[in-house]
């Protein structure tokens, strides 16, 4: 006798699970570090707020992570302007008028407009003290020449198409400066670049991050785990609750990285291959993107963001309608009750739809070519 599936649960169902309560204004406000946030006062009156920073709105731009984490380190009270990236969409016009470039990301400090990131970090500083030690300080200046050659040294290994030996030669030259870095980090006690915790830390996190996500994916390679000094700085750093609520995980970095540096390139040794299908595929469990414990409440604010914007997800999703509805319902369902209801037939392109739009490169390997790019084809009843 064939077995019945179980059924997906209705909205209203998902909306009795929706037990997230973490979501409200002043835990936005004033909690752990977080996204979401319009404002982050820390408890002081508006008249004391004299920082604006402009940033991303997906909280994906390497720039504005390093200014928004020293914020949140020095805990200065500050609102947020999310702004739209070009990959994404029209840049607001408003933001145009202020910043021409509409480059991310600004800040205003009583009511002064400062661009690129290492002015707005000594502005900061003038301001607020440093962190630690101050951007000119000469042990901090020689890590960031430092983490510069780093960054450099990925991209020549991660952007451009290699032969195996040019391959084989920029791994060395990355894995030089990867051996630097490990040596620097032991110049003092403990797991920082310097004695405590300061903006070299801050200044390192953005790209380290992206390297480790990058060169697992690409390359087979696992930065965190290169050598005992990088795998305790990383397990430094997802110590900190600061650090957690800007940290990205590695299936969104390697799939935005590419139309961001324009093109990251695989090799083909095994590990790549077994990470590619990892990454993609799960488990996702187990991926050395963070090596903490899923937070008890992960499930819960999945569940939540989707219930607060399934209306959006809906209108802009290129199969839409009944299908998206009933599948997105699947997903949901599986999520809270690890059963497994089966969703419409086609209707998985639905659920991988990336939201990317126009500016997509067409090289996405989940959906079939001009799938979903407008204008939209709807799946077939
Ligand atoms: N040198 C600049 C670089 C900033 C930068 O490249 N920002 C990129 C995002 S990571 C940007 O705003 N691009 C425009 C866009 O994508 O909308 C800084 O340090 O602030």
């Amino acid at each position: 006798m064939p077995v019945a599936l179980p059924a997906a649960l209705t909205w209203a169902e998902l909306e009795a699970l929706d037990t997230y309560s973490e979501d409200r204004p002043e835990h936005r406000e004033n909690g752990p570090t977080n996204s979401r946030a319009n404002r982050r006062w820390f408890g002081v009156e508006s008249t004391a707020v004299r920082v604006t920073l402009y940033r991303d709105r997906h909280a994906w731009c390497p720039y504005c992570q390093k200014v928004w984490l020293w914020l949140e380190e020095k805990r200065i009270p500050y609102n947020i302007q999310k702004i739209t990236m070009f990959c994404y969409g029209q840049k607001e016009p408003w933001y145009k008028r202020k910043v021409p470039s509409g480059m991310l990301p600004a800040l205003e400090l009583d009511g002064r407009l400062i661009t690129e990131s290492d002015v707005i970090l000594e502005s900061l500083e003038a301001a607020f003290g440093p962190l630690h030690r101050a951007m000119g300080d000469r042990a901090i200046w020689r890590l960031r020449q430092l983490e510069r050659r780093l960054f450099r040294a990925w991209c020549t290994w991660l952007c451009y198409p290699n032969s195996a030996a040019g391959e084989r030669q920029a791994q060395a030259q990355f894995e030089e400066v990867v051996a630097e870095v490990a040596a620097a980090l032991t110049e003092t006690p403990g797991p920082y670049f310097l004695e405590e915790f300061s903006t070299a830390d801050v200044v390192f996190t953005p790209y380290v991050e992206r390297m480790n996500a990058s060169l697992f994916y690409y390359k087979g390679y696992l930065l965190r785990e290169a050598a005992p000094p990088w795998r305790d700085w990383f397990a430094a750093m997802e110590a900190r609750p600061t650090y957690r609520g800007t940290q990205s995980d590695f299936h969104t970095h390697v799939h935005d990285l590419p139309p961001q540096m324009g093109g990251c390139w695989a090799n083909t040794a095994p590990e790549t291959v077994r990470n590619q299908a990892q990454v993609n595929d799960g488990p996702w469990f187990g991926l050395p993107d963070a090596v903490y414990p899923e937070p008890a409440t992960a499930r819960s604010e999945a569940l939540h963001r989707v219930l607060r914007h399934r209306e959006t997800l809906a209108q802009v999703n290129p199969v839409g309608g009944a299908a998206f509805d009933e599948a997105l319902r699947c997903a949901l369902t599986h999520l809270m009750t690890g059963e497994t209801p089966a969703p419409p037939p086609q209707s998985d392109i639905a659920l991988r739809y990336c939201g990317i739009g126009s500016a997509c490169p067409g090289t996405c390997r989940f959906m079939p070519p001009n799938t979903c790019a407008p204008p939209w084809r709807p799946l077939q009843p």
